[in-house]
């Protein structure tokens, strides 16, 4: 069984509490790892040490030598690529080929990505006239905010962490990460790649534990965080907000969605069918991006919900490291629980059960894990709470629509906004469609096709604020404008 300890200045650290929590497989119920649990000592000594940093070498650094540092950090993933593969399989239970193609290489990514944003930034310029006629000219600054709080869930853990460890390293900032309690094992790891590359201590810092009263409460209430980035529910982000708020530090939020997939009748029917089945059902359906209400145009409307049908009922349950699985376990037994009280809370409210609704049978040496069937209703009102209420399971609704007005108004009727995907072979739909919906990203034949250097982030109860690309520098730079008089 993995011990799992808190990493801080450098070092892997056990708390002085001694306290442990246990990590449960997903795939099934074994106990796999033993993490430390962060007390007020040790996110005490994180944020100081993450603090000392910034005063120390790395403050020091040209940009120059921030995104060397970088480059060889996603280079050191790549190199430990399996490493990384078996811990956030372990912590998930999903697919290798999902961890392979999708989850690892981002994790790289983010690090290049965010080194050549970095490197090519440029800076505002404004020439002013003045009355003596000499002018002058103002410039912005970007400087580094400080000490970055970093707060992730476990859907996509280390796709995640990254994508915000990143842009605060690249503007220079340190951080402390608190991965989530469910999912310790790749940012762990991820401290074991920043000494190999020279990353000096106390910029990387990593306390583990839980939220409420604990290593993530604590963290967000410190007065030396000087901002909070956070992934995960709107309740949760609530939370943060409020403890941001004595000291006024900032806050960027990427939280729950409630997505709509709006499928033409004149799309390309498998493209459509293929890109809703992902969205709705990869990574069991765990993903803030995908689809819980699918709107399809009235005419195929009964071919696409048996196509759809067809598709989920062919999903292979298995272990993560056999290729031959497609399909892997919700997190936990309590997120199982927190579903399937959904599935029977459609029923409840007058679903029709396409397919699914239920637990699947496994084979015996995974009948622990949390397994649970893909699952697809039609027939509910709009006010039903699975139509309105994020589930983050293997599961969808669909409604038909006759008209893009009435299509875009459904979406819109919502308290989350996300993001959306349009099915559809008219371009001009299209356009007119994604400028009406209210979110924050738009896929227009595609899903989850990630271009890293765009705004990313959510609208309403989705977020606050945008990452990706320069949009980063807001967040996790000070912007300074200096006016010189000529
Ligand atoms: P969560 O909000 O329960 O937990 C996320 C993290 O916050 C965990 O590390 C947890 O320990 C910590 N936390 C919980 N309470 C806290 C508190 N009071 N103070 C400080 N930290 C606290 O979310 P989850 O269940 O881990 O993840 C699923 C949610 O994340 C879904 O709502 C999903 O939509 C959302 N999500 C959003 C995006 C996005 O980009 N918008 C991406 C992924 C996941
Ligand atoms: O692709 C990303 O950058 C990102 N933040 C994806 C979020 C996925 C949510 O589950």
């Amino acid at each position: 069984m993995r011990q799992v300890e808190n990493f801080i200045g450098g070092k892997y650290i056990a708390s002085q509490n001694g306290k442990r929590f246990k990590k449960y497989s997903p795939v099934d119920g074994s106990v796999i790892a033993s993490i430390s649990e962060a007390g007020q000592e040790e996110v005490d000594m994180a944020v100081q040490a993450a603090a000392d940093a910034l005063h120390g070498e790395w403050g020091q650094y040209s940009t120059e030598k921030r995104v060397s540092l970088l480059y060889k950090v996603a280079e050191e993933i790549n190199r430990r690529f399996d490493d990384f593969v078996e811990a956030e399989m372990a912590d998930t239970g999903q697919p290798s080929h999902v961890m392979k193609h999708v989850f690892i290489p981002r994790g790289a990514a983010n690090f290049t990505v965010f080194a050549d944003m970095i490197k090519n930034a440029s800076n505002e310029t404004f020439h002013m006239s003045t009355p003596d006629g000499s002018g002058a000219i103002n410039y912005t600054k970007h400087v580094p905010k400080g000490v970055i709080g970093i707060i992730s869930p476990w859907n996509a853990p280390f796709l995640l962490t990254t994508w915000k460890i990143a842009p605060a390293l690249a503007c220079g900032n340190t951080v402390v990460v608190k991965p989530s309690e469910e999912t310790p094992l790749s940012t762990a790891l991820l401290g074991e790649v920043m000494n190999s590359v020279g990353i000096p201590e106390g910029v990387f810092n990593v306390i583990q534990g839980f939220g409420p009263d604990s290593a993530g409460e604590m963290l967000t209430r410190h007065p030396k965080v000087d901002a909070i980035t956070f992934t995960g529910e709107t309740g949760t982000g609530t939370a943060i907000m409020k403890a941001a708020a004595e000291g006024i530090r900032d806050v960027s939020f990427e939280l729950g969605g409630k997505n709509a997939a709006i499928v033409f009748a004149d799309c390309n029917f498998d493209a459509a069918v293929e890109g809703v089945f992902k969205s709705s059902f990869l990574n069991t359906g765990q993903v803030c991006l995908g689809s819980e209400r699918v709107y399809v145009q009235r005419p195929i409307f009964e071919r696409f919900v048996q196509a759809l049908k067809i598709k989920a009922e062919q999903v292979v349950y298995g272990r993560p490291e056999d290729s031959a699985s497609t399909y892997g376990p919700l997190i936990s037994q309590e997120h199982k629980e927190k579903v399937l009280s959904y599935y029977a809370k459609a029923i409840d409210e007058g679903a029709t059960l396409i397919t699914g609704g239920g637990v699947p049978n496994v084979s015996d040496d995974i009948a622990g894990g949390a397994w649970i069937e893909p699952t697809i209703w039609t027939g509910l009102p709009e006010t039903a709470a699975v139509v309105k209420e994020e589930i983050f399971g293997p599961c969808c609704h669909i409604c038909p629509f006759d008209e893009a007005d009435e299509v875009i108004a459904l979406a819109n009727d919502n308290t989350y906004g996300l993001s959306t995907s349009i099915w559809t072979a008219d371009l001009a739909c299209a356009h007119r469609v994604a400028a009406k919906v209210e979110v924050g990203v738009t896929w227009v034949n595609s899903w989850f096709l990630r271009d890293l250097r765009t705004a990313f982030g959510g609208s309403k109860q989705s977020g606050i604020g945008r990452e990706g690309g320069t949009h980063s520098l807001e967040f996790y730079t000070e912007t300074r404008n200096i006016c010189v008089k000529l």
